[in-house]
């Protein structure tokens, strides 16, 4: 497998699931302005919408979306136990922070990335990760590593990459302390850091 990837962008997820489950793969980095990875390969031809990630398997079939792929890396290896079993009401929890993760939360980021948000702008853009935040913040209160218990999961390695770019927009981390402490947590794992080393995130 080859796990097309931005340093540090959503695409980390699934590099850190891939770690998690001791896959075999290989890493492309994508310049999403050129369209061209580090190979000279066409990016839109592996992902005609031109985003990161993009997961493409040894017989040449591409499976694009973040969720998606992480879901399939999580399925494929239940002895990682980063997703819970299928028709489970901990599968449907997963699930339910996969999503608000995704359509959620990243998208409240994702502005501050596109834009140079200044003014009221900025304000009401602070104001929804705040919220979203918020929320997850209230979740973490009870002592709890990860977001459904003591179990690492998929819905951990995303959100931690998208908290992450806290620092990257100056959005300080430290407002919610439960998440911080998420991050750091989530940060220290083997799989963490070596997947952050292998993205130049990290020395
Ligand atoms: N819906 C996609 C969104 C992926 C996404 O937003 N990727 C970002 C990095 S985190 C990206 O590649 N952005 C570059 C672009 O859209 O041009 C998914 O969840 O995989």
């Amino acid at each position: 497998m080859k796990l097309y990837y931005m340093p540090g962008a959503c695409s980390l997820a699934s590099h850190i699931a891939l770690r998690e489950i001791g896959a075999d793969f290989s890493l492309e980095k994508v310049d999403v302005k050129e369209q061209k990875t580090e190979s000279g390969e066409d990016f839109t031809a592996v992902n005609p919408n031109g985003y990161v990630p993009a997961l493409r398997f040894d017989d040449d079939d591409i499976l694009t979306e973040g969720v998606a792929v992480l879901q399939f890396l999580g399925e494929q290896n239940p002895d990682a136990k980063l997703l819970p079993a299928s028709g489970t009401r901990e599968r449907a929890r997963v699930n339910q922070h996969l999503s608000f993760i995704g359509s959620e939360l990243h998208k409240a980021y994702s502005p501050f990335f596109a834009n140079k948000l200044e003014g009221e702008a900025r304000t009401i853009a602070e104001a929804k990760v705040a919220k979203r935040m918020g929320h997850l913040e209230t979740l973490l209160a009870d002592g709890r590593n990860y977001l459904t218990g003591d179990q690492f999961t998929i819905a951990d390695a995303y959100l931690f990459v998208v908290a992450n770019w806290s620092s990257l927009v100056n959005i300080d981390l430290d407002q919610w302390p439960n998440i911080a402490s998420f991050v750091k947590r989530v940060a220290a794992r083997p799989t963490a850091q070596a997947a952050m080393k292998a993205e130049g995130l990290l020395q």
